[in-house]
């Protein structure tokens, strides 16, 4: 059995599903090798316009696997390089879905938040509770969640390790939809098949314009939308999609 398996589900659709079920997911080497390199792949590949990320109907990824973690040291985290393997995944200029039932916990929660937008079953429990077992988030937990929730939801569930509902998360901006258990995959899948018929110039320009703004003062930020904006109107896509507009017909987008 293969750590993740891909699938493709529609036209221009990557599937990506964890599939450690024995150990609720948890985010193993093998694992995250796995997925940095589908993520590596998904980069490149034109027939991926859009990612949607799962887990089981359990669990999303109830974090790092402790028993890779518990007895090393800490060269032996740093000779490990594993920033390099989530980096893949954050630096995927195609838009990613994270489809997310039962548990999102730790490096779970990490891995969520990675994705551009995150559709949540009702069941599902959003957390960090590595201070629970005596260390701390590592793979932007701090930083992901603070910049999402803000610093005092953020503070609350760091400090306390406690996890919050979907329905609490979806209030603090963590998700973006929560529905009904069931209906997480058919929801991501439906919601990345409207992102892929899109002009996939444009859903990569306004993700890295959004990524790359948030953290930049708001001139450069504004400064860098306008520069992607402009560069745009030199796709075909952009002439696609306007005469599209005006002769009433569909458009039919290739990513040029
Ligand atoms: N690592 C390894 N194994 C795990 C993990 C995990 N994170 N989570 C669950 N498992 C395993 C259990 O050990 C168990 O295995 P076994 O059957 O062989 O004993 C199996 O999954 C099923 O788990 P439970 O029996 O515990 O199932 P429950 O339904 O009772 O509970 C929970 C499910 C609530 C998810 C519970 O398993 C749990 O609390 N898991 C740990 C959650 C946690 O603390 N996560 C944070 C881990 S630390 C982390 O993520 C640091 C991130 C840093 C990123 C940078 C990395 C380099």
């Amino acid at each position: 059995m293969s750590d993740i398996i891909l699938q493709r589900p529609s036209d221009g659709v990557l599937l990506i599903r964890l599939n450690r079920p024995d150990a609720k997911n948890a985010l193993n080497t093998a694992v995250r090798t796995a997925l940095a390199a589908a993520f590596a792949e998904a980069a490149t590949d034109p027939a991926t316009r859009c990612v949607v990320l799962t887990g089981d109907t359990e669990s999303f990824a109830a974090g790092a696997d402790i028993r890779e973690m518990a007895e090393a040291g800490a060269v032996e985290l740093m000779l490990r390089q594993t920033h390099l393997l989530w980096r893949a995944i954050a630096q995927c200029p195609k838009p990613v879905i994270a489809a997310v039932n039962g548990y999102a916990l730790g490096g779970g929660c990490e891995l969520a938040m990675h994705a551009d937008i995150i559709v949540a079953g009702e069941s599902a429990q959003f957390g960090q509770p590595e201070v629970r077992v005596g260390i701390m988030p590592g793979a932007g937990g701090t930083q992901r969640l603070l910049r999402a929730v803000g610093k005092f939801k953020a503070m609350k569930m760091l400090l306390t390790g406690k996890p919050v509902t979907a329905r609490q998360a979806e209030t603090m901006g963590l998700v973006s939809e929560v529905v009904a258990d069931a209906e997480v995959l058919p929801t991501a899948l439906a919601m990345a098949g409207t992102i892929a018929a899109m002009p996939p110039l444009a859903t990569q320009q306004i993700k890295e314009v959004v990524l790359a703004g948030a953290d930049a003062p708001l001139d450069a930020a504004l400064a860098l939308e306008r520069k992607a904006f402009q560069l745009l109107f030199d796709s075909r896509d952009q002439k696609e999609g306007m005469r599209a507009f005006l002769e009433r017909r569909r458009p039919s987008y290739e990513g040029r």
